[in-house]
């Protein structure tokens, strides 16, 4: 694991209609992140907030079924910029979130220094919704498509034009709500899930072994994009689209474990954490929790 870190927060909330989750960076920070990891020998810096602009002021703000569009391309454009250029400077970019429509700007940033960039999506959703296929026309219900290079000009554009992705890189873990465009787009792409099923029936000891096997060979860097809906919300109740039956602590805690073991994490972004809805700061101390063990604490 690169020991240099550099922590980037993206108080973003317009990918979705609750607020709150724009707080979610100073919640993470607030439990504890720096001290946590400077204890594991990190070298950290962090870079503060992304500025991020106010919502759209429109009646309307709905261009296309894309809420906030033209605000979240913007603001997702300089967390790319910003991402690069830790990435350039030999650093691991920790990126804190704000809701998931900021992994188009992370991945765009990143993807620019990999030819075949992995990404494991820790996630309740799919989030491979377009405008034409979303229920809720929330942006944060679509990174994970743009990132393909699927949807509005304007997200697929963030940052470069090419597909910053490909969906033979790509697995989601914990997925239970998926939508039906998104069904179409996982069997005609090939995207590899393991949805709850999956998880229950083979255990996250096998699922993280294949998921690792899988990446290892194909990919030159791993992105770790995980959504706080990926767990169960009765341990991480601070979301603002809680699904139930999820991944619990010691699962994940488990996957972030063999991750760290398999040296191939080169980069990490922790979303959708929103205090409004938390109790306690519960969601954001088990995120903090979570990169404990992806950056090496063991008890051994
Ligand atoms: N699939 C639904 C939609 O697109 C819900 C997305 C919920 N979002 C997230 N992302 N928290 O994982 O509207
Ligand atoms: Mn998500
Ligand atoms: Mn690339
Ligand atoms: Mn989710």
């Amino acid at each position: 694991m690169n020991k240099q870190l550099s922590v980037i927060g993206v108080p973003m909330d317009l990918g979705q209609m609750r607020r709150g989750v724009d707080m979610g960076p100073s919640a993470i920070r607030y439990a504890g992140m720096i001290e946590r990891l400077s204890q594991l020998k990190y070298d950290i810096e962090d870079l503060g907030d992304i500025e991020i602009p106010r919502p759209a002021q429109e009646a309307n703000p709905k261009q296309d079924n894309l809420r906030n569009l033209n605000e979240i391309a913007e603001g997702t454009e300089r967390l790319a910029e910003k991402v690069d250029q830790v990435v350039e400077g030999g650093r691991f970019p920790l990126v804190l979130g704000g809701d998931h429509s900021i992994a188009m700007g992370t991945l765009a940033g990143i993807s620019k220094h990999y030819d075949n960039l992995g990404v494991i999506w820790y996630d309740a959703h799919g989030d491979l919704n377009t405008g034409d296929s979303s229920p809720s026309g929330n942006i944060h219900g679509m990174p994970l498509a743009v990132s393909l290079g699927i949807g509005h000009e304007k997200l697929t554009n963030i940052y470069g034009h090419e597909p910053k992705i490909k969906p033979e890189n790509v697995i989601i873990i914990g997925a239970r709500s998926l939508d039906e465009g998104e069904r179409v787009l996982i069997k005609e792409k090939g995207i590899k899930v393991y949805t709850m099923h999956e998880v229950d029936r083979m255990g996250m000891t096998k699922v993280m072994e294949e998921a690792v096997d899988y990446l290892k060979d194909r990919t030159d860097g791993v992105h770790l994009s995980l959504d706080l809906d990926g767990l169960d919300p009765n341990e991480a109740p601070g979301v603002g689209t809680p699904v139930l039956g999820g991944l619990s602590y010691r699962e994940s805690h488990l996957a972030m474990e063999m991750l760290f073991q398999s040296e191939m994490i080169t980069s990490a972004e922790f979303v959708e954490v929103n205090p409004i809805l938390d109790e306690k700061n519960k969601t954001a101390t088990l995120a903090v929790g979570l990169m404990g063990s992806l950056f090496g604490e063991s008890l051994k």
